[in-house]
């Protein structure tokens, strides 16, 4: 929603530039008048200097007063089975890749080199859940499989030469 709103916004302003920038070419070419425009302007300016002012307080009060925004943990369930992934140049390593329908699954994410980014796609590779692989750092992302059948663990950011190579398995049964 606030994307939606900021981007609205940018278009809004970026015309009223761009139409301002327009008027005042069109205009510095009439010498006579340039006295009394600069007079307006300034009085303008002042005016649309108090107005940014009240704009962007409200705006950043009203956008910020929600800070630190809530961060859902989506799939959480409990006792789910802890898998732990290292993400490797390149390849994972993973403590378990068979699991079964409706098991509710943990995945601690780490990497021992570089970025990598952990996703899970079923077979018409569809994105299932995702997050980072951080060195010296653990992400966490919990996922239960509704489907039996074999998805892939894909790297989700560029790590080097190999990266396409980072393919891991998982195999789902009932
Ligand atoms: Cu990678």
């Amino acid at each position: 929603m606030y994307q939606t709103a900021a981007w609205y916004l940018s278009i809004i302003l970026m015309t009223l530039i761009t139409v301002i920038f327009i008027t005042v070419v069109l205009k510095t070419n009439r010498r006579r008048e340039y006295e009394s425009i600069q007079k307006k302007w300034y009085r303008f300016r002042t005016i649309y200097f108090i107005a940014l002012l009240v704009v962007f307080g409200t705006a950043t009060y009203f956008t910020l007063q929600d800070l630190p925004f809530e961060r859902p943990v989506y799939g959480q369930a409990e006792n789910p089975v802890v898998v732990d992934v290292e993400a490797i140049q390149f390849g994972w390593n993973m403590s378990q890749t068979e699991f079964k329908v409706g098991e509710p699954i943990e995945f601690d994410i780490t990497s021992t080199d570089v970025n990598h980014g952990f996703g899970i796609y079923d077979k018409d590779m569809n994105l299932l859940a995702q997050t980072q692989a951080m060195p010296e750092y653990t992400n966490t992302v919990y996922y239960t499989f509704t489907e039996p059948g074999t998805y892939q663990i894909l790297c989700m950011e560029y790590c080097g030469l190999s990266h396409h190579l980072m393919i891991g398995e998982i195999v789902v049964t009932n």
